[in-house]
């Protein structure tokens, strides 16, 4: 199961651990230089101020004593980077009975729709059934990808006509989820609209809308960010977050990019859990989000 995440975080790997392994390999003493090294190394991987963070800590326990030799500063940093990912509820919140809804938002490009389908076939793993929105009326493209994804992974989709109200798709699909009793209804929303405010003022709505219809619902919203884009993805988190009360993160995008470092700086800057990452471009390329098998891909150990 961990060999996508393996694979997805190759370039990263190799980014951090050649730098890492220069330092550690080399029967170096621990000291004020290796400590000033290791802050390059981790901040050459888009760790961000987080490196900062990190160093800190380091140095503080070496002039505590409590590390004493640079195998101990390596299983020092494993520990840390685990405990910056943990915390918070990764796990999917579930409705207590009934379907539950999980609405997908985030900006143009992050990765929603794709995301979408590799929820879907995750869900349908486990024996769940499935029901899509085709949230994003903006475009007819947007429309016509999803229904793709959902023909080929055999589940039922909401639509409406391109430019309809994404409210009223909303509507019709919590109500089809009720009547056929589906598990979960995943709802697809725009990332563009003519103005941040509009898009915001749309995702309240729908939000409304869903929870007009079932109480507790959204059980989960997910924010989609492309990891690759790192401090401008905290900034998408800082902003979402204040309008529509995001559940979770998933960070997309991390196969084929050296910066898998910044999934750390993202998750130390924002108080919302990472629950999936995204490692490629099909449904089969997505991890539950788990911090000790993903700092292990991460540092080769
Ligand atoms: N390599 C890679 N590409 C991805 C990933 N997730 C999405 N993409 C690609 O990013 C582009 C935008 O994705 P899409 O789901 O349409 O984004 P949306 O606008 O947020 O719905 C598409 O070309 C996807 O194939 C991922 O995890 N890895
Ligand atoms: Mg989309």
């Amino acid at each position: 199961m961990f060999k996508k995440l393996w694979k997805g975080l190759a370039k990263t790997r190799e980014k951090l651990t050649s730098g890492l392994k220069g330092l550690f390999s080399g029967g170096r003493q621990l000291d004020d230089d290796f400590i000033e090294d290791l802050e390059e190394v981790l901040y050459s991987s888009d760790m961000g101020a987080t490196a900062v963070k990190i160093i800190e800590r380091v140095q503080k326990a070496y002039k505590k004593r409590e590390i004493e030799s640079t195998e101990q500063v390596f299983e020092f940093l494993k520990k840390d980077l685990a405990e910056r990912l943990s915390g918070g509820d990764t796990s999917l919140r579930r409705a207590a009975s009934g379907p539950t809804v999980v609405l997908v938002a985030g900006v143009n490009g992050s990765g929603k729709t794709t995301s979408i389908a590799k929820l879907t076939k995750h869900f349908k793993e486990q024996g769940l059934s499935v029901l899509l929105a085709a949230g994003d009326t903006f475009r007819a493209a947007a429309v016509e990808q999803l229904t793709i994804w959902a023909d080929r992974l055999d589940v039922p989709i909401v639509k409406g006509e391109t430019g309809s109200d994404p409210a009223a798709v909303a509507y019709d699909a919590v109500e089809a989820a009720l009547a056929r009793q589906v598990d979960i209804l995943l709802v697809d929303t725009a990332g563009r609209l003519h103005t941040q405010k509009n898009l915001m003022t749309e995702l309240e709505k729908i939000r409304n809308v869903l929870s007009k219809k079932i109480a507790d619902a959204p059980h989960e919203v997910l924010l989609v960010l492309d990891a690759t884009t790192g401090q401008n993805a905290v900034q998408q988190a800082k902003l979402f977050s204040e309008t529509i009360q995001v559940t979770g993160l998933v960070l997309s995008k991390l196969d084929g990019t050296a910066k898998g470092g910044a999934v750390i700086s993202i998750r130390d800057q924002v108080d919302i859990p990472v629950k999936f990452i995204g490692v490629g471009e099909q449904p089969d390329d997505l991890e539950v989000f788990e911090p000790a098998p993903f700092v292990d891909a991460l540092l080769e150990s």
